[in-house]
């Protein structure tokens, strides 16, 4: 059993349930994770998934151990066959075993390089690991997704959320740096799961992967879609067509209080970190209606379910002892 993406969740309804049970009474399977050790390896920065899925990790008693891969592991080569001569040092099949004979689940994240799009789309350090590791793997942003983000933003919607069809509004905003789509992409699958009225608005041309968006409903008049929204989720990306590229820096698109008083006096949500004055203004980050510290607060019951739900599994099947290699669904 792993984590990868949206469609691990069998019904986000109930998911979203357990979540805020388990956020009620946190240690309540503090000995569900005795003995086992949760591996977090990271080829990028972390604030929130590193210390949010560490805590849940503890919550549960597992043991944790964390590795700053860029600046502490070798450097892995990925492709079957390579002449290892020239820049890395080992082979994910070497890697990824050695890690799982010290870890029962391993958390990944590798962010997209933004460079090559076949190469992102093909997740190669997320598959790496699925193939070679013999341990549940977790998925903590990836080059096209951010599962464990979604479902902390879907459990942070269900506390706020005043009706049950809301107005969802996912706002591309400008961003000095070019930013993977893996949070937007989670975002989408997520709401698609959900009953709302769900609209995604960018620039024109910013159109994320259309096998992700699907029939979603797309907007390029910004004031347009924040009209009677409930909830404005702001996130930059850069674009995916131009792959890679900052094609767009228009500052009409920041979020403002003007902006928001389009709204049906939407919550306003962003994954963090954010750039303040660039991708939302002082006056509505700071505002009563920005609920971004409690969506990160919700990043620890996301991924304490996530990571409870995997020990369960494992403490079923064969004798207590974790799914080796090959069909691990
Ligand atoms: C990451 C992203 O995928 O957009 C992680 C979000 C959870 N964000 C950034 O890299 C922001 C970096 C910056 O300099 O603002």
């Amino acid at each position: 059993m792993n984590y990868i993406s949206i469609q691990d969740i069998e019904s986000l309804k109930k998911w979203v349930k357990q979540a805020i049970k388990i956020k009620k009474k946190p240690l309540k399977n503090k000995k569900l994770g005795k003995n086992k050790t949760l591996g977090m390896l990271f080829f990028n920065s972390s604030l929130r998934t590193r210390l949010s899925t560490q805590k849940a990790a503890l919550n549960l008693g597992m043991n944790v151990m964390v590795m700053n891969f860029t600046s502490e592991g070798w450097t892995l080569e990925f492709e079957d066959g390579a002449i290892m001569n020239s820049g890395a040092s080992e082979h994910i099949k070497e890697a990824a075993a050695v890690i799982s004979q010290y870890c029962d689940i391993i958390a990944i994240r590798a962010f997209a390089g933004l460079v090559d799009k076949e190469k992102d789309n093909a997740e190669i350090v997320l598959n790496g690991f699925l193939k070679h590791a013999t341990v549940p793997i977790v998925n903590m942003e990836s080059a096209t997704g951010h599962p464990l983000q979604s479902l902390a933003d879907a459990i942070t919607m269900a506390e706020h959320k005043t009706k049950h069809k809301p107005k969802v509004v996912l706002s591309w905003a400008p961003h000095p740096k070019a930013l993977p789509q893996a949070v937007a992409n989670s975002f989408v699958e997520m709401m698609q799961l959900q009953d709302a009225e769900f609209v995604i608005a960018h620039p024109e041309g910013y159109e994320l992967n259309p096998e992700i968006t699907k029939n979603s409903t797309i907007e390029y008049d910004q004031n347009k879609a924040f009209e009677n929204a409930d909830f404005i989720y702001t996130k930059n990306w850069s674009n995916y067509k131009e792959y890679g590229k900052i094609t767009n820096s228009d500052s009409n698109w920041t979020v403002t209080a003007d902006k928001m008083k389009l709204t049906n006096n939407a919550k306003f949500m962003h994954c963090l970190p954010v750039r303040r004055n660039v991708i939302v203004s002082d006056e509505v980050l700071d505002s009563e209606n920005s609920i971004v510290i409690e969506q990160a607060n919700n990043r620890t019951y996301a991924a304490q379910l996530v990571l409870q739900k995997i020990l369960k599994f494992c403490a079923t099947t064969s004798n207590g002892k974790f799914p080796s290699t090959g069909k691990k669904k």
